[in-house]
C-alpha cells in the first residue's frame, strides 16, 4: 500500500484541498478525500452526516448509496481489495455506526485499509440523551486501528491524515479506522491546517528495507534446506515479480492462500496447491511472506508442520511473529526482502530437492486434472439437481485471467475455492463473514468496470445483503451474481446430518425464487436447473449486467470443508486430521 501514490494522483484537487481557509469542517474532509484520489465513497444517508455527503458530491466525488451500512462498509472493503487504495464509507450516527460493526470487524480480520466516517451528535447535545447518541468510540476501539472523535474543527485535517496513515499500515498493521465528527463540527468554519500545505506529512510512508544481517541469515537457511515451501498472504500482494524471482532462484514450492491469490501463475512449476496437506507435512522450511499463521495454516503448529523450521518475512509484527516465531524473522517490505535475498544469494547453488519438488508438482497436476474432469461430468444429487461442480465448471470456462471472482457461503464457497483458479479472488475470509458476496461484487464492478466480476453466493449468504441488488442496478455495477440455491444453509445441514443424529433443525430454506426477486428489483435474471444452459446464460447475464442467475444445486454434495471437519469446529485445530495430530502431540508430551 503506497499512500503517496494515491496522493499524487490528483494533484489539482490536492492543491485545492489544502487551500481551505474558508471551509467548513465537512468541506475539509471532502477535499482531503478527493485529494487522495478517492473517487467513490459508500454510505447511507442521515442528517448527522449530511454536510459531508453534500460536500463530497459538490466537489465531484461519487456517493454510492447502499441499503444498509454493513453493506456500505463491505463495499468500501471490496473497493480497497481490488484497487489497493483506501476504501471509504460514510455512516450516520447511532444505528448507522452499529450496523457497520460486522463489516468493520471483517475488514479488521482481513487487514483491509478502510476509513469509516461516522456521524455523531452535536457537541452541545452530547451526553443529554440526544437522537442517535451512542458510545461509538468504545464500540469501535477493539475492531479498528484507530477510533477518534474530532471535537475541534482545527484538528480535522491533521487527525484525518493520521488515521489514514494508520489504515494503510504505516508503522503497523493495515486495517479499518473510525473517524467520528459531531454534526456541528462539520458545519463549523475553520481556518485550520495543522498540516503542511504540500501534504508532505504523507510522504513519510516508506518502504522498510531489510537489514543485511537478517538477509544473510535468510539466504543461509533457504539455500541450506532441501524442501522449502513459500506461503504468501496479504502482505505479499504487491510482490509478484520479486516473489517469482525468489521461487525461480530457490526452486521452492509455493502455496497461495485466499489472501494473495494470483501472485504466481498456475503454470509455474512451484505451484502445488492441490497437495497442500502433504507439502505442509513434508516441508523442512516454511517461508511465510506477509502471512499470519492463522487457522488456515494450523497456527504454524508442529502437528501440521512436523518437519519444518520457519523463516518469516513481513513489514508488520502481526504477520511476522504471530503463532510460531521464525528461526529467522526479516522485518521488511516483502518485495524488498525477496529482492535482497535473491541478490545476496547470487549464483549460489540451491540445495532444494528437485525430485521431491517435481513429484509434488506432478501430483498437483494429476489432482487438478482429475478435478476438472469431475467438474465437467459430476452426476446430479438424489434430488435431481445439479452438483455444484457443474455450475463451477461453467463459471470456470467463462472467467479469464482478468476476472474478479467473489465467493460467499458455506459449501459453495468451499467448492469455489478449489474449483475456480481466479487470479483476483475475494471471499468471506478468516472472519467467515457471510454476506460479503453482493457488496464486494458491486464495489469490484464499480472500481473495475472493464473486468468481468462474478459473485458465487449461497442462497443463505445471499439473504444478508440481497437488497444490494438494488444498489447494483442504481449505480450501474455490471456484476453477475450467481446464487447457488440448495434450499438451505447446507454446510450446517450436513453437519447436523453427520454429527447431530440427523436432527435437521433451522438449516433448511425454501428454494425461493431469487430470479423473480431480482426481476422485481429491475435486474435481468434467470432461474436455471439444467447445467447445459449455464454457458449461454452466463453470456446473457454479462451482456445485461447487473444480472442474477438463480442456479438450483443439489443438497447432497458434501464439500471439502464439510469433509475436512472445518464446519464442525474441532477443539484444538480447525481440521479433523490436524486436530488428531495435535491431540497426539499433547499425549506424547
Ligand atoms: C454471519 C454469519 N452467520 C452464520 C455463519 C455460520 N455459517 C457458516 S456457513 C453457513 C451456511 C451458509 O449457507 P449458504 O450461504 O446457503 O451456503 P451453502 O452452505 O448452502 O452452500 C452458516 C450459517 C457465518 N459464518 N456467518
Amino acid at each position: 500500500m503506497r499512500l503517496p501514490d494515491q496522493y499524487m494522483e490528483n494533484k489539482n484537487v490536492m492543491a485545492r484541498g489544502n487551500d481551505n481557509s474558508s471551509d467548513v469542517g465537512a468541506e475539509v474532509i471532502a477535499k482531503i478525500l478527493l485529494s487522495l484520489g478517492i473517487e467513490r465513497v459508500y454510505g447511507l444517508q442521515g442528517g448527522h452526516i449530511q454536510p459531508i455527503w453534500d460536500a463530497i458530491t459538490r466537489f465531484g466525488g461519487i456517493m454510492v448509496d447502499a441499503r444498509d451500512e454493513r453493506a456500505a462498509v463491505h463495499m468500501a472493503h471490496g473497493e480497497a481489495e481490488v484497487t489497493g487504495k483506501i476504501g471509504v464509507a460514510l455512516v450516520t450516527a447511532g444505528p448507522g455506526v452499529t450496523n457497520a460493526v460486522t463489516a468493520i470487524a471483517n475488514a479488521d480480520k482481513a487487514r483491509a485499509p478502510v476509513l469509516v466516517i461516522g456521524g455523531a451528535v452535536p457537541r452541545p447535545q452530547a451526553g443529554s440523551g440526544a437522537l442517535q447518541e451512542f458510545p461509538q468510540i468504545d464500540l469501535m476501539r477493539p475492531i479498528t486501528r484507530a477510533a477518534v472523535s474530532i471535537w475541534n474543527a482545527r484538528r480535522l485535517s491533521f487527525e484525518l491524515h493520521a488515521v489514514l496513515s494508520r489504515a494503510v499500515g504505516e508503522g503497523g498493521v493495515p486495517g479499518p479506522v473510525f473517524f467520528e465528527v459531531p454534526t456541528d463540527v462539520l458545519r463549523e468554519r475553520t481556518s485550520n491546517n495543522l498540516i503542511p500545505k504540500d501534504g508532505s506529512i504523507l510522504t513519510t510512508v516508506r518502504d522498510q528495507p531489510a537489514d543485511p544481517i537478517s538477509i544473510a541469515r535468510a539466504v543461509d537457511i533457504l539455500w541450506g534446506v532441501s524442501r522449502p515451501v513459500v506461503i504468501t498472504g496479504r502482505g505479499a500482494r504487491s510482490s509478484t515479480v520479486s516473489l517469482n524471482n525468489l521461487l525461480n532462484a530457490t526452486g521452492a514450492l509455493y502455496l497461495d492462500t485466499q489472501e494473495s491469490r494470483g501472485l504466481v501463475a498456475e503454470e509455474h512449476p512451484s505451484v502445488v496447491s492441490a497437495v497442500r496437506g502433504t507439502v505442509m507435512r513434508e516441508a523442512d522450511l516454511v517461508v511465510t511472506i506477509g502471512r499470519k499463521l492463522d487457522y488456515q495454516l494450523g497456527y504454524g503448529s508442529r502437528a501440521v508442520f512436523p518437519n519444518a523450521r520457519f523463516l518469516r518475512i513481513a513489514d508488520n509484527i502481526d504477520e511476522l511473529r504471530d503463532g510460531r516465531r521464525g528461526e529467522i524473522e526479516v522485518f521488511a517490505t516483502p518485495n524488498l526482502a525477496c529482492d535482497a535475498i535473491v541478490e545476496v544469494a547470487g549464483n549460489r547453488e540451491s540445495k532444494t530437492d528437485r525430485a521431491w519438488a517435481k513429484n509434488m508438482r506432478a501430483k498437483h497436476l494429476e489432482r487438478s486434472t482429475k478435478l476438472v474432469e469431475k467438474m465437467a461430468t459430476e452426476k446430479p444429487g438424489a434430488d435431481g439437481l445439479m452438483h455444484p461442480y457443474r455450475l463451477l465448471a461453467a463459471v470456470r470456462n467463462w472467467i479469464d485471467d482478468d476476472s474478479i471472482v467473489i465467493a460467499d457461503g458455506g459449501d459453495i464457497l468451499s467448492f469455489a475455492r478449489i474449483c475456480l483458479p481466479a487470479r483476483t479472488y475475494l471471499d468471506s475470509g478468516v472472519f467467515g463473514c457471510l454476506g460479503v458476496g453482493i457488496p464486494f461484487a458491486v464495489a469490484a464492478s464499480l472500481a473495475c468496470p472493464s473486468r468481468k466480476v462474478i459473485g458465487i453466493i449461497g442462497d443463505g449468504a445471499f439473504g444478508f445483503n440481497g437488497m444490494e441488488l438494488d444498489t447494483a442496478l442504481r449505480h450501474g455495477a455490471r456484476a453477475v451474481f450467481v446464487i447457488a440455491n440448495n434450499g438451505g444453509w447446507n454446510i450446517e445441514r450436513i453437519d447436523q446430518i453427520q454429527n447431530y443424529g440427523g436432527r435437521i433443525q433451522g438449516s433448511e430454506l425454501r428454494f425461493s425464487n431469487y430470479a423473480a426477486m431480482a426481476r422485481s428489483l429491475g435486474l435481468y435474471a434467470e432461474r436455471i436447473y439444467d447445467p447445459g444452459k449455464l454457458p449461454s446464460a452466463l453470456t446473457r447475464a454479462f451482456d445485461r449486467a447487473p444480472a442474477l442467475l438463480d442456479v438450483l444445486v443439489t443438497r447432497d454434495a458434501v464439500s471439502p470443508d464439510a469433509v475436512s471437519g472445518l464446519a464442525s469446529v474441532p477443539d484444538f485445530q480447525p481440521l479433523t486430521s490436524w486436530d488428531n495430530a495435535e491431540r497426539a502431540r499433547f499425549e506424547e508430551n
